[in-house]
């Protein structure tokens, strides 16, 4: 690739450019061009992180926040408060511990999502991620919907060194994760990743046969460490807050994979997700490339979204 291999916060920054400009610089244009804190003040930094899509939920929480600590504090110029806007957004991200136990532990992660939002990209890269870890992984090609799906993620495990198990085009995916499961306690394998279809004929079933493997998941391997992933697009906004209430109709949904960070001047969403569905981002996706993933950390996405600088650089 001939690229220099850049740290992680690095990639990170790169990956929020856009979001960057868009949300950081409506905010700098604020800050510069009002002299007091006044209605207008915060009825335009409102519209900024609206239009970032942080969600009316959490713009409306930082904007309480942030109101209160300048009453409180008897601020009176904007650049006095700026850095408290930067710990309100940061706090409202903070849904609490987030859970990376099935990384350590023997686990069945289910990826889920619609089409086209990253999924088996994201298996792969999530596959190179924890076999970095020295975790013995298996990639279960359950998107049998579409005839390409098996040989993507084929080309991914390969990337990633890893083995998959795979079904025929047409198969019926409940019987790849069958034997996924299977092949899975039979090679003592840490990690199962299941790459699944975003589209079958309907809506209703896909859902069905997402329930449907879940129940032979839990019935093969009753005591391992569950997980079910969906994934979402970071550039489609909140449209993804829509597809996450619908994929939690039909699976207990343990975190979030909001890929494409990377072209979207709209990663406020983040900020929307953690706090309209109080599921945990989990991961983000910030580029093409296998090591194109990272931990969601909130600190160091508003770090790096607001350019402070860190010891990191
Ligand atoms: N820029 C960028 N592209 C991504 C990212 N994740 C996935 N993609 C691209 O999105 C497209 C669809 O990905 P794919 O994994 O096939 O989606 P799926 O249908 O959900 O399995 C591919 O062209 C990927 O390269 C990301 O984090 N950043
Ligand atoms: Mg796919």
């Amino acid at each position: 690739m001939g690229e220099e291999k850049k740290g992680f916060f690095a990639r990170l920054k790169e990956g929020l450019t856009k979001t960057r400009n868009n949300i950081v610089h409506g905010i700098d244009a604020i800050f510069s061009g009002f002299s007091e804190i006044d209605e207008d003040f915060y009825e335009e930094l409102e519209e900024i992180l609206i239009m970032g899509d942080l969600g009316v939920n959490a713009t409306s929480e930082i904007l309480e926040r942030l109101k209160a600590q300048v009453r409180s504090q008897g601020l009176k110029k904007p650049e006095e408060c700026r850095q408290l806007l930067i710990d309100s957004i940061r706090e409202q991200m903070d849904v609490g511990e987030t859970a990376y136990d099935f990384e350590k532990e023997q686990s069945v992660v289910l990826v889920i999502g619609v089409n086209g939002v990253g999924k088996t990209t994201s298996v792969g890269k999530l596959a190179a991620l924890l076999k970095g870890q020295g975790r013995k992984v298996l990639i279960a090609a359950a998107d049998t919907f579409r005839a390409a799906a098996g040989e993507q993620l084929a080309q991914w495990a390969n990337r990633a060194g890893v083995d998959m198990i795979g079904g025929r085009e047409g198969a019926d995916p409940a019987s790849v994760i069958f034997d996924a499961v299977n092949a899975a306690r039979a090679r003592h394998a840490d990690v199962l990743l299941c790459d699944t279809a975003g589209r079958l004929h309907n809506k209703k079933n896909l859902m069905e046969e997402l329930k449907k493997m879940n129940r032979i998941i839990d019935r093969e391997f009753p005591d391992v460490h569950r997980e079910n992933l969906v994934v979402l697009d970071g550039t489609t906004g909140q449209n993804a807050l829509v597809q996450a209430r619908e994929f939690s109709q039909a699976a207990d949904l343990t975190g979030i994979i909001l890929t494409k960070m990377d072209g979207t001047a709209k990663g406020g969403i983040a900020v929307a997700i953690q706090s309209e569905l109080g599921i945990p981002v989990k991961y983000i996706g910030v580029g093409e490339h296998i090591e194109d993933l990272q931990k969601f950390d909130a600190e160091q996405f508003v770090n790096a979204l607001f350019d402070v600088k860190t010891e990191e650089e």
